[in-house]
């Protein structure tokens, strides 16, 4: 395993909200872990829809059991939020025999006018991916297809690339990578989201100077003259980390990175950060919560005036957002380092 640096930083065009937008304390129900959250613009104001992982804190954890309801929020301005008095989904209403045992860490993609949620689906037999349609008014999900099992971490595209649904995905390739923890990122196409295929490589874990372990999708991309922008979630683990949050150990550090890929074939990466553009580094990154040294983005929106807002998932316990110039962006994935 290679030898990363101990330090990591975000890079300098990124501006923290200096507190998180979205803590237990907001949500008008039981709340203890508020994170991973999708976020679109629709129909004229901000949609969010987060993880709640509750029913254990630090002093229970592990034996209290741990629920994951999906809450829905919206906003006018994309920092404030006003949280909606029910969850869209909760764990704690399936039956034990059910197979699905929840959903988590969603991903809006509004496609022709439609919202889609991606999410990550623990199964009785296995971590599955699945793409659900959402009603317009956020109240219901329908599930549309489930991947094979170990490849639940995908986002979709905002619209057809030569006429297919087009989606990232990072499935747990644990036999054919030598038994270790090399994950990658993957591209795969469809005609109707439903039957996927034509997958191909896109970023390996290796091609990412601060990933030792695996990396995977993050926000929907974003369409930008140059091409796709699209972050993903590079991961970095240390044997000699110890006790780092409510667990005994937790060994990985998550840091944000950002590419550019190719707009007719996003299999093709035009350019990529050689550095994060997100480390964890505020103290609610590294010093709190319930696993510490996690930065995990799943929102991305690009305003009409050029600002990027970059929403994330921060220690696995509050929601928070950083904002960047597009131009900021695409001079990070394209310039020569
Ligand atoms: C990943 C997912 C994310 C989580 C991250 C860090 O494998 O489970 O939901 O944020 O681990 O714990």
């Amino acid at each position: 395993m290679k030898i990363l640096s101990p330090e990591l930083y975000s890079a300098s065009c990124i501006k923290r909200i200096e507190k998180p937008i979205l803590t237990k304390e907001d949500i008008p129900y039981d709340a203890s872990l508020i994170f991973n959250a999708g976020v679109a613009k629709y129909n004229g104001q901000y949609i969010m829809v987060f993880r709640n992982d509750y029913g254990a804190n630090e002093e229970t954890f592990p034996n209290a059991r741990f629920y994951t309801s999906i809450g829905v929020a919206t906003s006018d301005d994309g920092i404030h939020w006003s949280v909606r008095n029910k969850a869209i989904f909760d764990s704690k209403e399936l039956l034990p025999t059910e197979e699905i045992k929840r959903l988590y860490d969603p991903r809006i993609t509004i496609i022709d006018n439609k919202p889609y949620l991606c999410m990550a689906m623990d199964t009785r037999h296995g971590v599955r991916g699945c793409i659900a349609e959402v009603d317009e008014n956020f109240e219901s999900i329908k599930i549309l297809s489930a991947s094979a099992p170990d490849n639940r971490n995908m986002v979709l595209f905002p619209e057809r690339i030569n006429g297919k649904y087009v989606r990232l995905e990072r499935p747990f390739t644990v036999y054919s990578r030598g038994g270790k923890d090399r994950f990658d990122l993957w591209l795969s196409t469809s005609p109707d989201l439903v039957f996927w295929g034509e997958t191909e490589l896109v970023l390996a874990v290796e091609d990412v100077p601060y990933a030792n372990d695996k990396i995977g999708p993050a926000a929907p991309p974003i369409k930008t003259d140059k091409g796709w922008l699209t972050t993903f979630h590079a991961v970095d683990k240390d044997e000699s980390r110890g006790k780092n949050g409510w667990e005994e150990s937790w060994k990985k550090r998550y840091s944000a990175g950002i590419m550019l890929l190719d707009l007719e074939n996003p299999t093709k990466v035009i350019g990529m950060s050689k550095l994060p553009l997100i480390a964890p580094q505020a103290h609610y990154e590294t010093e709190v919560g319930f696993r510490q040294q996690v930065i995990f983005p799943s929102g991305m929106i690009l305003e009409p005036n050029g600002e990027v807002k970059i929403y994330y998932g921060a220690s696995d316990t509050v929601e928070c957002l950083a904002t960047a110039s597009l131009d900021d962006l695409i001079a990070l994935c394209t310039e020569k380092r």
